[in-house]
């Protein structure tokens, strides 16, 4: 049994950060950062029929053309991650009456629709990246046993490349779900390696008035390359996502809106117009399923 003191529930019994029992949520979730782009999509829906909020966890799920789907915003970072698939796991996963993992396992649908940077000069703003990998520069992942799904070529490939310094933890190196990549893909998506920094700032390499440790890092991202597949973006979330999604036994998927150009020093004029399209189109991939 596992303790309340670890599966913390609220008193009407739904999980402890996100305000969620298990009836609350559809098989297919997106994932969002900002608690305000849930609205965003499920303004599309049918029909709505429950929503909560607690801090930045916003829920909402509904039907859109037929389809039960859930849109809950993660805020930001792998430490929000952590939580959110935890606790989503949980809902489906663990019997929270009697505190027991269930024999019968729930795999989900999670795709994540986020904003991002590009570091490639040919990946522009306003276009579409779908994470074939991403790649883990927190350390969130590594407190768990991660053999099993990281992917330590590329890792080691990385670790070489830059001449990453090992006080900064090793970076993990994690693979999105086959199936729904093939379920989303079109030739209007790029793909390749996301990378995921557990900052905004020093992390992504951004200088303002503190030294950064490798001032070079954002280039040497930008010229690794892994058997052709190049480091597509930097954000803050789609490794830990893939990461705790293969551990639990979970399908993901992530896609950004490129909003920014790190290689041109662009920024898009009309970053929503970007989003709604890539809401739009990965909404109505979702509905055929
Ligand atoms: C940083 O501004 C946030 O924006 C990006 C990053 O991953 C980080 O969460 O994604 P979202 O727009 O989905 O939040």
């Amino acid at each position: 049994m596992i303790q309340s003191s670890e599966l913390i529930l609220n008193p009407d019994g739904s999980v402890y950060h996100l305000n969620l029992r298990p009836e609350h949520i559809a098989h297919d979730i997106i994932f969002v950062g900002d608690q305000n782009r849930v609205e965003k999509i499920t303004q599309f829906f049918d029909s709505i029929e429950y929503s909560t909020q607690k801090r930045e966890f916003k829920t909402q799920t509904g039907i859109y053309k037929g389809k039960r789907i859930s849109v809950l915003s993660t805020g930001i970072g792998p430490d929000n991650i952590d939580i959110v698939l935890n606790e989503l796991d949980a809902l489906v996963n663990i019997d929270l009456e009697t505190r027991k993992p269930k024999e019968k396992l729930t795999s989900l649908n999670i795709i994540r629709i986020g904003t991002s940077g590009s570091l490639q000069e040919d990946i522009p703003v306003d276009s579409f990246v779908m994470s074939k990998f991403g790649l883990g520069l927190d350390n969130m992942l590594r407190s768990y046993l991660i053999d099993d799904v990281s992917i330590t070529e590329i890792e080691d490939a990385f670790v070489n490349h830059t001449n990453w310094d090992a006080r900064k933890g090793k970076p993990y190196v994690t693979k999105c779900s086959e199936e729904l990549e093939k379920l989303i893909e079109s030739d209007k998506i790029s793909k390749g390696i996301t990378a995921t920094a557990g900052g905004f700032y020093g992390p992504q390499g951004r200088v303002l008035r503190l030294n950064i440790q490798d001032e070079e890092l954002n280039n040497k991202m930008d010229n690794f390359s892994f058997e052709g597949t190049k480091i597509t973006n930097l954000e803050m979330e789609t490794a830990a996502i893939y990461g705790l999604s293969a551990l639990l036994g979970h399908n993901a998927l992530s896609l950004n809106a490129i909003i920014a150009n790190r290689a041109s020093g662009t920024f898009s004029e009309d970053p929503y117009k970007a989003v709604d399209e890539l809401i739009a189109y990965t909404l109505n991939k979702l509905a055929e399923k």
